[in-house]
């Protein structure tokens, strides 16, 4: 049975491409979710994709995740990395291994984003590769399910 993975992404990532491409990439985020999907089949992972600009829907499909039999998630929280305790504790509560993925280095940008309300529960967190974080996400994620026998 393959893994199962759901890519979340947060707020605002539905302008990827058409906006700000000096910091947060050219691809679109129907590429970055196509790209995500073929690397999926390389790795025998079945990925799921999903974006949105309100808190409680990514809380929902967080709890779904579980019921779904997700086995792990990369997630781009967008703003709500530094804001949002709803979605640390659905994380928590779900128990579904996670990366926190960033387009880009948080850490050279305001102090604002240096903060993670997520950071600390993840199983990893990568930043500054632009659209690469989310791919090097899903091959670290798909190694450590492999890894526990998944
Ligand atoms: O670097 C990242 O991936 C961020 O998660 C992106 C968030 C930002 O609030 C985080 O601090 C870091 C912002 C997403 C906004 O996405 C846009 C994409 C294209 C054009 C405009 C915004």
């Amino acid at each position: 049975m393959p893994l199962k993975i759901l890519v979340l992404h947060g707020p605002n990532l539905n302008l990827l491409g058409t906006r700000e491409p000096e910091t947060y990439g050219a691809e679109t985020l129907a590429e970055v979710n196509q790209h995500l999907i073929a690397l999926g089949l390389e790795l025998q992972a079945d990925v799921t994709a999903l974006q949105s600009n309100h808190e409680g829907v990514l809380v929902d499909a967080i709890q779904q995740a579980r019921l779904d039999g997700i086995h792990g998630i990369v997630i781009n929280p967008a703003a709500y990395t530094h804001t949002s305790i709803a979605l640390r504790d659905a994380l928590l509560a779900v128990q579904i291994p996670f990366i926190e993925v960033h387009l880009s280095n948080v850490h050279a940008r305001e102090s604002f984003r240096h903060q993670s309300r997520l950071a600390d529960v993840a199983l990893g967190i990568i930043a500054g590769f632009g659209s690469t974080s989310y791919s090097l996400a899903l091959r670290g994620l798909v190694q450590q399910l492999n890894k526990k026998g998944v």
